[in-house]
């Protein structure tokens, strides 16, 4: 029984997707006499917790109820919320049933004391490792101060990203199409090199799917793009930003600036590379808690190379190059966890995760 409400927790708690970052995703139900009586989910950053929506939208008195939670409560203040822990012992609520410990310092196991020693019963662990998979932004952003990074892959059957005339793999517009734009939805940021503007002209928006637009990042070392690019014409400029190098162009990037784009500048290499991690602390310290990497080859090297990546989605379609450009140009090989294989249309995705969270 534990195990189906922590489920419908979950559920409840993906309605933050997009919304909450960097906050958790958390879905609370409260149960009595084995029936549903309230249920509520951290719906905004900076709004009401999960529980404390629960306990308001409740249609009986919560005497004797058991509240089901995909994370711990917290206990700690000066914050944007009150606490949640009393406000639940307060409730009547006599058991309290959670998947994960929550990893921010000043909650950490904290939460669950409290409500033990007001007398409630507390059940630890359930489907724990569907709650970290659900929350695996967070867990990164919180314990590692830099996001979570995912690479997204589109790639012919024989790993080639284009073919020897340069044509891009095409991955189907629907099904494949649509998930990509739903994961826009879902992360803080994309991010695609000077390359891929140059070649692809992106907008990086979500059409296909509900949702809000992530940040817009642009690696351009050089600062090379185009500024007549469609992806610096779109509304909300102050989310498209550019990475750039030290060494490049000054009045260019004051260009790109006056027209409300933000330019992010770092130290580089001889050869004008930018440190990824510097990159990613950088993004960390701008509330950026997940990255979603859409290309190109040169790009994906980087991340991969310094070993700064969590995921890959692998979006491989039925087309054999023969030749072409390998999606990844790598010095040692690297071995990952199958998360999950769906195929989509014509396509397959593949879901690749390093080994724990
Ligand atoms: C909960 N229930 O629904 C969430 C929790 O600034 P605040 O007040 O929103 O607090 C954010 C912190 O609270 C966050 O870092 C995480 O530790 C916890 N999130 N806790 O009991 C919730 N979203
Ligand atoms: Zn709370």
């Amino acid at each position: 029984m534990d195990n189906k409400f922590i489920e419908k927790c979950f559920k409840l708690a993906t309605r933050g997707h997009g919304n909450v970052s960097p906050n958790p995703l958390v879905g609370a139900i409260i149960v009595k006499d084995g029936k549903i009586i309230g249920e509520g989910w951290h719906k905004k950053f900076g709004d009401v917790h999960a529980e404390v929506n629960a306990i308001k939208n409740s249609s009986a008195s919560l005497k004797n109820s058991t509240l089901y939670c995909n994370l711990e409560p917290c206990v700690h203040k000066n914050k944007k919320t009150p606490p949640c822990v009393p406000v639940i012992i307060k409730s009547g609520i006599t058991r309290v049933v959670i998947s994960n410990i929550d990893p921010n310092i000043n909650v950490n196991g904290k939460g669950i004391t409290e409500l033990r020693k007001s007398g409630i019963k507390v059940v630890v662990g359930v489907d724990e490792e569907t709650g970290y998979k659900l929350n695996r932004f967070f867990f990164k952003y919180i314990k590692n101060k830099i996001p979570y990074v995912t690479l997204k892959i589109a790639q012919s059957s024989d790993g080639k990203i284009t073919d020897s005339i340069g044509n891009q793999t095409q991955i189907s517009e629907k099904k494949s199409g649509k998930f990509v734009h739903k994961q826009r939805s879902i992360y803080d940021a994309v991010l695609v090199g000077a390359g891929s503007i140059k070649t692809d002209n992106p907008l990086l928006t979500v059409r296909s799917v509900k949702g809000r637009n992530p940040v817009r990042i642009i690696l351009d070392g050089n600062l090379s793009v185009p500024l007549n690019s469609r992806i610096f014409k779109l509304d909300e400029p102050e989310k498209t930003w550019i990475i750039k190098s030290n060494k490049s162009n000054r009045s260019k990037a004051h260009k790109f600036i006056n027209k409300g784009i933000k330019v992010l500048e770092f130290p580089s290499d001889k050869r004008n590379k930018i440190s990824i991690k510097k990159i990613l602390q950088r993004l960390g310290e701008l509330n950026i808690s997940s990255v979603f990497v859409e290309g190109g080859q040169q790009v994906f090297s980087q991340f991969i190379q310094s070993n700064l990546f969590d995921e890959i989605i692998l979006l491989q379609s039925a087309q054999l190059f023969g030749r072409g450009l390998s999606s990844v140009s790598l010095k040692k090989s690297l071995r990952l966890k199958i998360n999950s294989v769906e195929i989509l249309d014509d396509d397959i995705k593949i879901v690749l995760r390093k080994e724990k969270h």
